[in-house]
């Protein structure tokens, strides 16, 4: 079989204009959607990530910060950051870039986030709504991502057994709940996999759909998925490669090369989840935008 391979780059892009025209209309009423991004210490990772936050904003025409803060940071100082920026109006989102210097409590940090401006959707508020299917929440942009990749690719997971690898608060456990919610684009059977699953390859072989986020580079092989399995590839993992450039190499938790020769269809890494988190961080800003002016075009 020749998998379709999901292009999360295409689907970003289509969302992407859909978010700019939307930015036009509401700059001719002045209103300006706002994003800041903080970021403390140096890891490579998110920097490359935030970098790309930013540049997403630039693209998109919102308003953006990055504030980049020494890893000696300490809680005191980005708590009391955060609260200048829950009052500043100017931005209607903000994002505290993970993970934080082992000394920072991230949870601290994440509950001091206004709701309101939680475009990342992990507020215990938001989470709270996200489990009841409240309409009126933040989703977490890359558990949502992947929902988008799957309804945009054709890929409806009504009814389809969908086996999640993984259950950090990040996306394991947000992506399960989503998909299981009574509600279009989810309606799913799901079953969680994690480090103390007993007979995993049993239970991913069932998968209709399979989403990996376990952070193992190459870790499903093809014997542990069925012929015509749909998967998600949420894994970013830096291997070296003497080969590539710069000596490493970008690679998902699943072999690509043997699972895409079973799978119906799969997303590659890069260019698959990680284009659509970011996408999806735009449109929770907007809608935040729209939320914060009374906007109801
Ligand atoms: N607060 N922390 C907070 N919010 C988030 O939503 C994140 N995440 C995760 C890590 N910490 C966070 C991200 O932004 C992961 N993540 C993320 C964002 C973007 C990309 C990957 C992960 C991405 O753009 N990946 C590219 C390749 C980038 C590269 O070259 O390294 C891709 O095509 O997959």
């Amino acid at each position: 079989m020749v998998a379709q391979i999901i292009s999360g780059n295409e689907v970003a892009k289509s969302i992407r204009a859909e978010i700019k025209n939307e930015v036009v209309q509401l700059k001719k009423v002045g209103i300006e959607p706002g994003l800041v991004v903080i970021i403390v210490g140096e890891d490579p990772a998110s920097q490359v990530y935030v970098r790309k936050k930013g540049e997403a904003c630039d693209e998109l025409g919102f308003c953006s910060e990055t504030v980049r803060l020494p890893a000696s940071t300490t809680e005191e100082e980005l708590l009391r950051l955060v609260d200048k920026y829950n009052k500043d109006k100017k931005f209607d989102g903000i994002l505290v870039q993970l993970p934080l210097p082992k000394h920072i409590s991230e949870e601290k940090v994440l509950m001091r986030i206004d709701p309101g401006k939680d475009v990342d959707g992990f507020h215990p508020v938001n989470v709270g709504k996200m489990v009841v299917g409240s309409a009126d929440c933040y989703l977490p942009c890359t558990p949502h991502g992947v929902q988008e990749l799957l309804i945009r690719s054709g890929n409806d997971p009504a009814g389809k057994h969908v086996v999640v690898l993984g259950r950090s608060n990040i996306v394991g456990k947000p992506v399960a709940c989503i998909l299981v919610q009574k509600a279009k684009g989810a309606d799913a059977t799901v079953t969680i996999c994690h480090s103390r699953t007993k007979n995993l390859a049993e239970i991913t072989r069932q998968a209709d759909i399979l989403i990996a986020a376990i952070g193992s580079p190459n870790f499903v092989k093809a014997d542990m998925v069925r012929d015509g399995v749909v998967v998600i590839d949420v894994g970013v993992n830096r291997i070296n490669d003497p080969t590539a450039k710069g000596g490493t190499r970008l690679v998902g938790d699943v072999d690509f090369e043997a699972v895409s020769k079973k799978a119906k269809a799969i997303t590659p890494v890069p260019g698959g989840v990680g284009p659509m988190t970011i996408t999806m961080l735009m449109k929770n800003t907007l809608h935040a935008a729209k939320i914060h002016h009374n906007y109801k075009g």
